[in-house]
């Protein structure tokens, strides 16, 4: 089913403003009577990647559930298989199955979702919240409020939606006001060309903005390159990094310093790990990253994060808190700058049968 939220005030990125949000919402009934949910939600429709919320329920429906139907629940590597043979792509849809799965096993045996990936070295997460009001002053003040209540000390800027002189004076006011009690970071999800970013890089890190994500289109690798190797500050590949090739191909070229890692660009959770240990292998620093989902797959992730041995940027995992209401019925809690991974069976998180009739999309 599609369940549209909607999010407590605008969130404006490069490619699209935010009002709502759109989550797939996948239910597996599993023929022992146990349920596994999954999550699959993009940002801004078609905006950011290959899927949206109604593709991805689509193929859902018409290829990728008849895959597994009949198959044994219990062998997520068998069942995960037989959808990369069933259909190309469709990571996102891909992801929110094997998360499914993986609860519903993680129920049946009694053990948490980071268990059956091999355990977890960590119980709770950093998460930074990312501040896109569109308005500096309003930005200022979110961030205030939120070091004060100690949610968050780390702040993500979104830009590359106004002309790039506006985007450094934004992030620069934003810095001041802030000094060393936040560390501030910049996304630009891939709006820049080289020698924009260049420029802009040079003040940003001038001005102590401690990391620099995606400033270029995922396919300009060396321009990424000539970047990491200019400048001091790191730079982070999100959009340029799907896969474990995607990371050995950035790792060669020496296109990043860090990786943002996504369930929904790796296709689930073991994607993912394969994807981080690649980079983890190459020298990379980690990074938790978010398709803005809400309580269901930002859980999911948190389970995977919690058992990579080296996280070095902590994570972004804050999406529940930018929706005004939740679908389960336990919201993961957030205090002291940080998401506590559930240690309950399988994610941890109930659904919460009113709120999905309230919020489901009719027809899906
Ligand atoms: C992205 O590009 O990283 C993460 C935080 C946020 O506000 O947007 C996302 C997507
Ligand atoms: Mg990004």
């Amino acid at each position: 089913m599609i369940v549209d939220l909607p999010t407590i005030r605008a969130h404006q990125l490069a490619m699209t403003v935010m009002n709502t949000q759109s989550m797939v919402i996948v239910r597996l009934r599993c023929s022992d009577g146990i349920e596994g949910i999954g999550e699959a939600t993009t940002i801004g429709g078609l905006s950011y990647g290959e899927e949206s919320p109604e593709s991805i329920k689509l193929n859902i429906d018409t290829y990728l559930a008849p895959a597994l139907i009949g198959r044994d629940a219990t062998n997520i590597h068998a069942a995960m298989a037989k959808l990369a043979y069933t259909a190309r792509g469709n990571t996102f849809a891909k992801s929110a199955l094997e998360t499914a799965l993986l609860d519903a096993q993680g129920k049946r045996l009694g053990v948490p979702v980071s268990t059956l990936l091999g355990g977890a070295v960590r119980d709770r997460l950093p998460v930074l919240w990312t501040l896109a009001s569109g308005d500096t002053q309003r930005d200022i003040a979110e961030a205030e409020s939120l070091l004060e209540s100690r949610r968050h000390n780390t702040f993500k800027l979104k830009i590359g939606r106004r002309a790039v002189a506006d985007d450094v004076a934004h992030v620069c006011a934003i810095k001041r006001a802030l000094g060393d009690r936040a560390r501030v970071t910049v996304d630009v999800n891939q709006a820049w060309n080289e020698a924009e970013a260049a420029g802009a890089i040079a003040q940003l890190e001038a001005n102590g903005v401690d990391l620099i994500e995606q400033p270029l289109p995922r396919a300009h690798l060396a321009g990424m390159a000539r970047l990491a190797a200019r400048f001091v500050v790191p730079i982070m590949a999100d959009e340029a990094v799907h896969s474990p090739e995607d990371a050995l191909e950035i790792a060669r070229l020496g296109a990043a310093d860090v990786l943002a890692l996504k369930i929904a660009k790796s296709g689930g959770l073991f994607g993912l790990v394969r994807t981080a240990a690649v980079g983890d292998a190459a020298g990379m620093a980690l990074y938790g990253g978010t398709m803005l989902e809400g309580s269901v797959g930002s859980i999911a992730s948190a389970h995977v994060f919690a058992t990579l041995p080296r996280l070095a940027w902590g994570t972004e995992l804050f999406g529940p808190l930018l929706l005004t209401d939740d679908i389960v019925v336990n919201r993961p809690e957030f205090r002291d700058f940080a998401l506590t991974v559930p240690t309950t069976p399988g994610l941890g998180l109930e659904l919460d049968d009113d709120k999905l009739k309230h919020y489901r999309r009719q027809g899906t």
